[in-house]
């Protein structure tokens, strides 16, 4: 096992220090009980803490409680006044004893808090999030994932501003109090580290149902929103009854107390928290109808209702050691979440989906300034560390071991693990080591995963020998280097391979999961009895960037016969990407064999439409852009868009068929969703092979809608348009939905998002609309996000998208800097671009950098992507 350090010389600075993995020490003082009680008020909530603490082994060392922008008013040990002092973010307690209970109070001011770290304010509400060090900024505590401890929690509040008051575990008692206030205590069973911790205060409704678990226990269930959007929770509650009893199912995990609650609040920095009884959401992953969300939201509701609720066994009841392990509870929750959403509709489509992200997201990660092992060596911030390496590689991890040691060995493994672990904080090397336990496979080498970093480049070629009916398939693997990672050793790659015949397309014996663990090696196949089309890393079955050497026709082949789909789809991705990039590049691209890939896909009566929307999906620019040696925005952009030109106009009977079909918005089954993305990408197709008649049928499109899918669908195409129906269907768009933040979200979106020549303009403007503000993390990712993921917009020649963006990443650190720090990236891949955009976005970096007043979060981003 290689023990490189990432990152052996982070860039710091005095305020800004870097964390070591290889530095951890156990807590020196536990806290088995925690009494909190809460005055509430939204400009000063009065807060007092009663801790037992206990001395952990042999030392003399102080209680040391972390601290983020509190002054004590109070600090009693014992009942006494206590020997204290206050040291950088720490408040110091001197103990003689090993056991000692500690009072401390404070006051915070939850309106003032912009972070959203913490208590906050949102909407009228008073909710908290905790992870990873949030709780600091509450009251004095150890605040690390390692300390556990039962929770007793006195809410005190104005009953007419905020009659619900809410908190994690059960409620235990409540009543009325003086001058209009009233109070709630409630009281957590299960020991739970402090960024588990949550409280909700506010008017809310709740949408009330129940849950019967698998040993007959009875669950309330509530999901907690503004009386007005009541209507707009059925589906998040449908998601969540089967997200339980899939779990039950697959995991064998049932619910562990008498109540859950959700609350949607709409000021929110991430997607979603896991705490304990009480989930906190931000809004878009609850709310929606058919008239306001589009397929892709509801399956994301359904995909983050389940992701939350799975924490409750791997996060809550078994938690992490210390924040380098986040992936042990984020890598291996998302995979669950992946497995039930695949459960719940299809799972090759699902797949997919599943894969664009990582290629999207991941991908450049790690092959950029940012790439860290699953399992990070060193942070200055941790809420960096919330990556898709983190969660989405550490992911596949999980899956690559499901593959090797197949599904009943797998299910031990977990059974095991949950079983071995439950109420403790553990590391990503105990899960593995209860996978090997209950197989039996040594998982050695597989390790490697999660230490190093780096997208694995997997060769390959098969030769042919027909004489005696062999193959013999070749393999090389290589480990790129990553910032401070170097030289590293060949992984476990788990590659799901079958030949078909080119012939008769029928594959050549069955599939072979071959296991490539060396540098390089050779596979025999025998009964390879015709010429074979190598289809490989079916399922995407290891995270891995392949480099195949084909013959002439051999994707086309594939693309039509491979019965695998999600082999059959990278046949077709990888088909279009080929013509994409000799496009760019500037050669004779010929897209006769794309066309008739896509026809054939089109006209199958054997693919669903789901599945042919995806297939039929070009690669995006970014994924072009990944591709080249140095990229160049306006030539892949010309390139794309004569391809989709060219098959807008070859295949507009078929795709004109396939976008005229009207499903209504009702059905919410996984074959009307695909007849609907079909549409668009239909739509859009249709558009590009001739404007005119596209614009037409995009405003009919968008005039006849009942439903947001296909109102999305066509401004999506209006807005990379000009004339008169992409004014008029945004106008129309916008007065329909100003007062529905998240649909005005998709309003900035959209536009931020269009592929014209005045983004750029248009984006500038929108941040000077009344409606746009940087204290709401969804609007302002609406634009900033949204307009640094159009690559061609974004990194216009000009540098004005580098600038614009800049700008506002500054503006909003000033007052969120997580929000800020996450969108630094898109400036930091400065060295894939060629040269005077390179120039123009470290220019902007530096700017970035030199900026008086940083927060520690951007500043790590930045400083990281300049080293
Ligand atoms: N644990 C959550 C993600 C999350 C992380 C940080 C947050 O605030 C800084 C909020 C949510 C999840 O995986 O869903
Ligand atoms: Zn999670």
């Amino acid at each position: 096992m290689s023990d490189v350090l990432e990152h052996p010389e982070a860039p710091t600075t005095p305020e800004h220090v870097a964390i070591y993995r290889k530095d951890y020490l156990p807590p020196d003082w536990l806290v088995p009980e925690i009494a909190l009680d809460f005055d509430l008020d939204p400009d000063r909530t009065h807060v007092r803490s009663r801790l037992t603490v206990k001395r952990n082994g042999e030392h003399d060392r102080p209680l040391r409680l972390a601290g983020n922008g509190l002054t004590p008013l109070v600090v009693r040990a014992n009942g006494a006044d206590a020997d204290w002092r206050v040291g950088g973010d720490a408040l110091v307690i001197e103990l003689p004893g090993n056991e000692a209970t500690i009072e401390t109070e404070v006051d915070i001011a939850p309106a003032a808090n912009s972070k959203l770290m913490g208590l906050y304010a949102s909407g009228g509400l008073l909710c908290t999030q905790c992870e990873s060090e949030g709780f600091r900024r509450i009251t004095f505590h150890a605040d690390r994932p390692d300390v556990l401890s039962r929770y007793r929690v006195r809410m005190s509040a104005d009953k007419a501003r905020f009659p619900i008051l809410l908190a994690n575990g059960n409620l235990v008692a409540s009543g009325d109090g003086e001058n209009g206030t009233h109070w709630a205590d409630w009281e957590d069973p299960f020991p739970k580290p402090s960024y588990l911790f949550a409280m909700v205060a506010g008017d809310l409704s709740a949408n009330r149902d129940r849950f019967t678990t698998m040993s007959g226990r009875e669950v309330e269930l509530n999901i907690w929103v503004r009386e007005k959007d009541l209507p707009k929770t059925g589906h998040a509650m449908e998601s969540l009854k089967a997200a339980m009893r899939w779990d039950e199912e697959v995991y064998g995990r049932e619910y562990d107390l008498d109540l859950f609650n959700i609350v949607a609040v709409d000021d929110f920095n991430f997607g979603a928290m896991e705490n304990k009884g009480l989930n906190i959401f931000n809004s878009r992953y609850i709310l929606a109808d058919e008239d306001t969300a589009t397929d892709i939201d509801f399956d994301n509701i359904a995909g983050v209702v389940a992701h939350e609720y799975f924490h409750n066994w791997s996060g809550d009841r078994v938690t992490c050691r210390d924040w380098f392990q986040l992936s042990l509870k984020e890598g291996f929750t998302v995979f669950r979440d992946q497995s039930f959403s695949g459960d719940m509709g299809s799972k090759a489509v699902k797949r997919i989906e599943d894969v664009r992200l990582l290629r999207a997201a991941q991908f450049p990660e790690d092959a950029g300034p940012l790439a860290h092992s699953v399992r990070p060596e060193s942070y200055i911030e941790i809420t960096n560390f919330y990556t898709a390496t983190v969660y989405n590689k550490g992911a596949e991890l999980i899956r690559m071991m499901q593959t090797i040691l197949g599904p009943e060995a797998f299910r031990k493994g977990s059974d095991l693990y949950f079983e071995r672990h439950d109420g403790e904080a553990v590391t990503c090397e105990d899960f593995v080591r209860a996978m090997e336990d209950a197989s039996g496979v040594d998982l050695s080498q597989f390790r490697l995963w999660y230490s190093q970093a780096g997208t694995p480049r997997v060769k390959a070629h098969v030769e042919h020998d027909a004489s005696n009916a062999t193959a013999i398939l070749h393999l090389a693997q290589s480990i790129p280097d990553t910032p401070g990672q170097t030289g590293k050793s060949p992984m476990v790659l788990p590659l799901k391979t079958a030949l078909i015949g080119a012939d008769s397309g029928v594959p050549q014996g069955e599939e072979q999961l071959v296991l490539l663990t060396e540098g390089s090696a050779s596979v025999r196949f025998e009964g390879v009895v015709e010429p074979p089309l190598l289809s490989i890393n079916r399922e995407f079955s290891a995270p891995v960037l392949l480099d195949v050497e084909r013959r002439a026709g051999e994707l086309e082949r594939l693309a039509e016969v491979d019965p695998d789909p999600f082999a059959r789809y990278e046949a077709c991705q990888e088909l279009m990407m080929r013509a994409l990039l000799a496009g760019a590049r500037g050669e004779s691209a010929d897209s006769t064999s794309v066309i008739a890939a896509m026809r054939g896909t089109l006209i199958s009566n054997a693919l669903d439409p789901a599945f042919k929307g995806e297939a039929l999906s070009l690669p995006t620019e970014g994924l072009i852009g990944d591709r080249m040696e140095l990229v160049d925005p306006d030539a892949i952009h010309s390139s794309r868009e004569t391809l989709r030109s060219a098959i807008g106009a070859a295949l507009a009977d078929e795709l004109g068929r396939a976008q005229s079909v009207s499903i209504s918005g009702a059905d919410l089954s996984p074959q009307a969703k695909g007849i609907r993305r079909l549409k668009s990408v239909a739509l859009s197709l249709l558009a590009a092979g001739n404007p005119e008649r596209g614009a037409a049928l995009a405003k009919a499109q968008f005039d006849a809608a009942d439903n947001m899918t296909d109102r999305q669908g066509a401004m999506m195409v209006l807005a990379s348009m000009d004339g008169p129906e992409r004014e008029a269907a945004f106008a129309a768009f916008f007065e329909r939905y100003r007062d529905d933040s998240l649909v005005l979200d998709k309003w900035f979106a959209l536009q931020a998002a269009a592929q014209h020549e005045d983004t750029v303009d248009v984006v500038e403007a929108l941040a000077k609309h009344p409606d746009f503000t940087v204290r709401n993390p969804n609007r302002w990712r609406a634009l900033v996000s949204n307009f640094a993921a159009n690559q061609w917009a974004f990194h216009h020649a000009s540098g004005r998208g580098y600038r614009f963006v800049t700008d506002m990443i500054l503006e909003v650190d000033r007052i969120n800097p997580q929000v800020a720090a996450r969108q630094v990236p898109s400036i930091g891949r400065w060295r894939r671009f060629e040269p005077t955009r390179a120039k123009l976005m470290r220019a902007e970096l530096e700017r970035i950098v030199a900026t008086p007043g940083l927060s520690k979060d951007v500043f790590e981003q930045a400083s990281k992507s300049l080293a």
